[in-house]
């Protein structure tokens, strides 16, 4: 690699061994920047190791619907569920404050700035009726209430709020609804209402359509968005500007990163 690039890893939870290997082809130097499109935890094997990791090293990323959820753990406000979640070795390690901490730093949404291009990156995804200025605003708003009570917030953002919501109304459902967005959408309605139930590639209900395929008005200032969050896509938009960079590594698939100055992918295959 001549120059330093900048890249996006999808969603790690977990896989350790994977995360190292792919860092070994995307970063041989540490020169390169990354930024992780978020869920570096939960379902995997070691999400103890990525967040010792992520702390030591002081890795970025946006937050996701699985970071949110330790965190709510971490605080006491949610169990962990034995019968999926996997994270119980972070539990016994009594770094909850640095965890947290290390957890408040992350966005909803950033801006990569690159050879005057911009990518922007979210976990599962951004409205198409909102302009770059809608993105950051939201962005802020739940960042400022995530910050100023973390409790809070972690308490009351659990709900399938799937309809948009004026500023006015009800904070908390407006709060809900706008996670739900960034960190859990996948298809959406014409007048952004969102379906949290539907996983796979498909939906058969009508009106639903994956929130990627409408026209979004914030690519007029944005070189392309980058998610995660959807492993069924296995990444695949049919979007030039749009990329899903989840391809599923914690159900055997791969762990990839997507290079934003050249649009390439690097994959590492899951380990068994
Ligand atoms: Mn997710």
């Amino acid at each position: 690699m001549k120059s330093k690039s900048k890249f996006v890893i999808g969603d790690i939870q977990g896989c350790y061994k994977e995360f190292k290997n792919l860092l070994k082809l995307i970063d041989p130097n540490k020169e390169n920047k990354f930024f992780c499109v978020g869920d570096l935890i939960n379902r995997g094997p070691e999400s103890e190791k990525v967040i010792e990791y992520i702390l030591e090293n002081k890795i970025k990323s946006v937050l996701g619907n699985h970071d949110l959820h330790l965190m709510a753990i971490l605080m006491g406000i949610k169990e962990h569920n034995d019968k999926k979640d996997t994270m119980h070795k972070i539990l016994s390690k009594n770094k909850s404050i640095e965890i947290i901490e290390h957890f408040l730093t992350f966005p909803f949404a950033k801006v990569l700035s690159h050879q005057n291009k911009k990518s922007l990156v979210v976990h599962a995804g951004i409205l198409p009726t909102w302009s770059l200025n809608d993105v950051l605003a939201a962005n802020d708003e739940l960042i400022s209430s995530l910050k100023s009570d973390p409790g809070k917030f972690l308490s009351t953002m659990y709900g399938n709020r799937r309809k948009a919501i004026s500023k006015s109304t009800n904070k908390k459902n407006r709060r809900r609804y706008l996670v739900n967005v960034f960190t859990r959408m996948r298809f959406i309605t014409s007048r952004n209402k969102l379906d949290l139930q539907t996983k796979v590639k498909k939906t058969s209900k009508e009106q639903y359509q994956p929130w990627f395929s409408y026209k979004h008005k914030s690519l007029k200032e944005l070189d392309n968005i980058v998610f995660g969050h959807w492993a069924a896509l296995n990444g695949v938009t049919n979007h030039n500007k749009i990329k899903g960079v989840d391809l599923g590594c914690v159900w055997g698939g791969a762990l990839a990163a997507i290079n934003v100055n050249d649009k390439s992918i690097i994959t590492v295959d899951s380990v068994k």
